[in-house]
């Protein structure tokens, strides 16, 4: 007989987890198997505050009844239409809603399935709007040191995590990367965006262009808050500043919103918040609340009309993936903008609560190994004093109790990164904040 037929269904080798540690996982697994609204249900049947909506990316709060109808509704209506010359009413519909709460002069969409895929997308929209200009000589792509921009090549080679390039050969050629914004010994705990270093910080890019010439730089990727890396805020003036430069160099200037978009600030995109018009802006995650992969970029209609040339039967770009705009997935992104609108969920960050989030997170100084708090919007982390020689250690210990004493919190190094769903009461950031400090206080 062979072995194929001897595996049980549950058990869990065969699946090879993504970013996890798959011996620790798979000795002590964690398991979720449901979820609604603020909470998640554990296999084990207890309830779980989550206080990440889930990756960053369940902006609405779980199992919502109205995304999960639509879902339903259009699976059973029409599952699927070739995305590549013929289309489907809802994919248009979302674009138009998307276009709608898009910073102004961001017209026009292209679909993808997860922010890794959004972000190659915009590098070779950047590439090649260059080239159709006829400056093909602008080949050049800029990141930012601790960038994260989803783990595909293009996407890890502006990126700026060891961990997550360090194994991939040299990646894409033509690549530099500006300092991150981070400034550990000179603006720990400041709440929001502090004042001082942006211009200078910014600046390191005109050091970038003068080394490469502008003639050689086809655009510049950063996320207006970086995430993944542990909430770095960028300081006052620096997105403008920029913004200043790439314009001043004909530099394309890409915000990736995977974290920031979908009312992460208090605001529906980042560039809102920062009032700063990029040229595209990358995003996914809280675009269909979380619940089928789609990711989207966002471009001005200066880009979008220079591919319009050429003969009319001729495809204007050679780039598509077969699910871009699959109707389930618009059908959930139609429902999901729907529900951020009649909620107010895209602004809900900005004031009361926000300042509340603020004050609850910055309530952690003091305690035992916290050695930064830093927030903007509903975004907030903790870094915690690594144990010497054991970096990652002691916030993991912590990841692990939280999900134990009923709270899911996310850990990045030594750094603690909460973002809840945009629905979050005070109450549940009392629950939240309130069992990290105990936590903190019990940590080794
Ligand atoms: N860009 C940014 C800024 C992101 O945060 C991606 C691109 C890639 O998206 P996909 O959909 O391909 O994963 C991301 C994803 C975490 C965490 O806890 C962050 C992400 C994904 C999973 C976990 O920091 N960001």
């Amino acid at each position: 007989m062979s072995s194929r037929q001897n595996i049980a269904p549950n058990d869990l080798s065969a699946f090879w987890m993504p970013f996890t540690s798959n011996r620790q996982f798979k000795k002590a697994p964690r398991m979720f198997v449901g979820a609604k609204d603020m909470h998640y249900t554990t296999s084990d049947g207890r309830q779980v505050l989550d206080g990440t909506a889930g990756l960053w990316c369940v902006n609405a709060g779980h199992c919502r009844p109205r995304i999960a109808q639509a879902i339903g509704e259009q699976a059973a209506e029409m599952d699927y239409a070739p995305a590549f010359q013929m289309g489907h009413p809802k994919a248009f519909e979302l674009a138009n809603m998307l276009v709608g709460i898009a910073p102004d002069g961001l017209n026009h969409v292209l679909y993808t399935n997860s922010g890794s895929e959004s972000v190659e997308t915009a590098l070779k929209v950047a590439l090649a709007y260059h080239r159709v200009k006829g400056d093909g000589a602008r080949q050049r792509l800029i990141g930012r040191e601790r960038g994260y921009h989803g783990v595909n090549f293009g996407g890890i080679s502006v990126g700026g995590i060891v961990g997550n390039r360090k194994m991939f050969g040299s990646m894409l050629t033509g690549v530099d990367h500006m300092p991150h914004t981070h400034t550990p010994g000179r603006n720990q705990f400041t709440r929001g965006e502090r004042e001082g270093d942006g211009e200078s910080l910014a600046n390191e890019l005109e050091r970038i262009v003068t080394l490469h010439d502008a003639s050689t730089i086809a655009a510049v990727i950063v996320e207006p808050v970086a995430g993944s890396t542990g909430v770095l805020i960028p300081p006052k003036g620096y997105l403008k500043k920029l913004r200043e430069i790439t314009k001043k160099h004909g530099i394309l200037l890409i915000f990736d919103e995977v974290i920031t978009g979908f009312g992460r600030l208090g605001t529906p995109f980042a560039a809102d918040y920062f009032g700063v018009m990029p040229d595209m802006i990358v995003c996914a995650k809280g675009l269909t609340n979380g619940t089928i992969p789609m990711g989207a970029v966002l471009v001005t209609s200066e880009i979008h009309d220079t591919f319009m040339q050429g003969p009319e039967h001729m495809i204007e770009f050679f780039h598509g993936y077969t699910y871009s705009g699959n109707p389930v997935a618009s059908a959930a992104g139609i429902a999901t903008l729907e529900v951020y609108k009649e909620e107010g969920l895209l602004t809900r960050g900005a004031g009361e609560l926000g300042k509340y989030w603020e004050d609850a997170l910055h309530s952690l100084k003091g305690l035992p190994h916290v050695i930064d708090v830093r927030n903007l919007g509903l975004v907030g982390a903790v870094e915690l004093q690594p144990i010497d020689g054991e970096p990652t250690k002691r916030a993991f210990a912590a990841f692990v109790k939280a999900f134990e004493s009923g709270i899911l919190i996310r850990t990045t190094g030594d750094i603690i990164a909460m973002s809840p769903p945009l629905i979050v009461e005070k109450s549940h950031i009392d629950q939240l904040i309130g069992t990290l400090s105990t936590i903190l206080k019990g940590l080794d």
